[in-house]
């Protein structure tokens, strides 16, 4: 049982029997430091491994469990698995599918047979996106979820969506409110066992990117359901009116933050729906929440969920725009004058946490139009959020972030100038670029990169009839002027490998 498959109805359980198996748990470097892991999520994920163990025996479970100090660990997935089938004597081992290509290969090279079960936890069962796709041109998200709505019956009125229209999105995409009256998530003091687990990340990963402390994360699904309870009646309410909008004093605004909780198994998607749906059905929040928040989980997560199992091992190595410049080292932290960015890599280092919108539009969107390689952009997105796992991680950043997939889950790039930044957010104003200048020393880099961007893949755009315009702008804009673009642009991007603070 892997740190993201905590939960009891977990099919390589059901078709265990406690009688006679014993359940292997593992904390590994081989997994601890496959990329370099937020040290907030390696501590939540030992500590709700921890607490899962500890749960799974009460309910009568032999359970071999491995810290990650242990002097016989061989701090690897399938080392522990033979070390404990030495000691059991088994004759297979009995897993559920894990969530990263890596992992299935190393489980299906054992010398041991090995039955890797397919994850039930998700609204769709096992096939269902691969039959929807089959014979499908374009696989777009919007189609599948309203099939997801019609087999869920959430917010449907018998064959009819729920206030009139599938898709409450236009009225999604306000501008920040001057003031947010959700509190944020529910704070958990450490107990007993997190504390064990914070010192021990704390002596191990202690020059890892990330602040470990204050640690608040839910670490079992009580907790984590006492969290989704206070944002159901405080947070949903405001989450369709705020969800694209970012203020650079809340970096949570009204979202849920059950990412991490649902990835590793402590909530389940589809009660978290239905929960929403009743909120709705009650009249205590208007469509345009439920409808939002529903959205993304029957829609956009299981729908992300089918693309990665859909698209293969390769899918992580995609670069369909061919870019190549490596990953500036502000991404780690080293300071930056574009507040934006700025904002929202700190918040990712404090809370191993930042929202969608942060995510695609700030740091995604920075990296898609400066021509960053996409496979460092991954491995970033994979080791600095808590709820960070290959199977949702690479199709929203190869796919819908980065367009390396070269436009299966994006119909086009998610691209912007700082006019987009500056509409969504307060960030501008404490910013040392200047988001109305064009060009010139004072320029916002994404108003530079964002002409260079379109300039640099025109021809691949020109046909694309949601880009079509913007090429074509490109195209009628006067010939000095966009001399002017293209050379600071490339000033820009010279600073930017060179190190300095830009
Ligand atoms: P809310 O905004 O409150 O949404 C509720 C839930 O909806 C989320 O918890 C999540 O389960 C689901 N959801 C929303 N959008 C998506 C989406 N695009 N794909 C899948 N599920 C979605 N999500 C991850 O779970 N893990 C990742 O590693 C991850 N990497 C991302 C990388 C990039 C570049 C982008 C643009 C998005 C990424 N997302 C990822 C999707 C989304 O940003 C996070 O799910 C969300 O920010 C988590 O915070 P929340 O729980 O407060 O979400
Ligand atoms: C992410 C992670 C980390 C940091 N550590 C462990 C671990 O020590 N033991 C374990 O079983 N799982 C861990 N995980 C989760 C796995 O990496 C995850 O199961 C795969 O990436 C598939 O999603
Ligand atoms: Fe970001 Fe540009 Fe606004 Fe600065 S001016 S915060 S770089 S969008």
């Amino acid at each position: 049982m892997l740190g993201d498959q905590l939960t009891d109805t977990l099919s390589a359980l059901t078709e265990a029997n406690p009688a006679r198996d014993t359940v292997v748990m593992a904390e590994v470097m081989g997994e601890a430091a496959s990329v370099p892991h937020h040290p907030k999520k390696i501590a939540f994920l030992f500590s709700a491994m921890r607490k899962h163990a500890a749960r799974l025996r009460m309910q009568g479970w032999r359970v071999a469990y491995t810290k990650l100090d242990d002097p016989a660990n061989t701090q690897t997935i399938p080392g522990e698995l033979l070390r404990r089938a030495a000691e059991h004597g088994p004759t297979e081992v009995i897993a559920t599918q894990p969530g990263e290509w890596r992992l299935i290969q190393a489980l299906e090279d054992m010398p041991l047979p090995v039955h890797q079960f397919a994850d039930r936890r998700f609204i769709a069962p096992p096939g269902l996106f691969e039959t929807w796709a089959a014979g499908r041109g374009q696989l777009r998200m919007e189609y599948f979820y309203r099939d997801m709505r019609r087999l869920t019956g959430l917010l449907m009125e018998g064959e009819k969506p729920a206030g009139g229209k599938w898709n409450h999105d236009a009225d999604n995409r306000k501008p920040p409110p001057a003031i947010i009256d959700y509190p944020g998530p529910l704070h958990f003091t450490p107990d007993e066992i997190v504390t064990d687990v914070l010192s021990l990340i704390g002596s191990r990963f202690a020059e890892a990117f990330g602040d470990l402390h204050p640690f608040w994360f839910a670490t079992d699904p009580v907790q984590a359901q006492a969290h989704f309870d206070h944002w159901l009646t405080h947070g949903l309410p405001g989450f369709g009116d705020t969800q694209d909008a970012m203020l650079a004093g809340n970096g949570f605004m009204n979202h849920a933050v059950i990412g991490l909780y649902l990835n590793a198994g402590l909530l389940d998607p589809l009660a978290v729906c239905q929960a929403v749906d009743a909120e709705y059905r009650a009249g205590r929040v208007a469509i345009n929440a439920a409808e939002g928040f529903i959205r993304q989980i029957i829609g956009w997560r299981e729908y992300m969920r089918g693309i990665w199992h859909h698209e293969g091992p390769d899918y992580a190595r995609r670069n369909a725009l061919n870019h190549t410049r490596p990953l500036p080292a502000f991404f780690w932290g080293a300071p930056t004058r574009m507040a934006c960015v700025g904002a929202a890599v700190r918040q990712t280092r404090e809370q191993a946490y930042a929202h969608h919108i942060q995510r695609l539009m700030v740091t995604g969107n920075f990296a898609l139009l400066a021509g960053i390689d996409p496979f460092p952009v991954h491995e970033w997105y994979l080791s600095v959020y808590a709820d960070a796992y290959e199977w949702v991680e690479t199709p929203n950043v190869i796919g819908m972030s980065q367009f390396a997939d070269g436009g299966i889950v994006a119909s086009k790039p998610y691209v912007s100038s700082g006019a987009y930044i500056d509409r969504m957010s307060d960030y501008c104003g404490g910013c040392a670029h200047d988001v109305k200048a064009r060009t010139g020393a004072t320029a916002c880099p994404f108003n530079l990169l964002y002409w260079d961007f379109v300039a640099r893949h025109a021809d691949r755009f020109r046909t694309n009839p949601r880009m079509a315009q913007i090429v074509r702008s490109w195209d009628r804009m006067e010939k000095d002027r966009k001399a002017v673009i293209r050379a600071e642009a490339a000033a820009f991007l010279v600073r930017m490998d060179a190190g300095e603070t830009v």
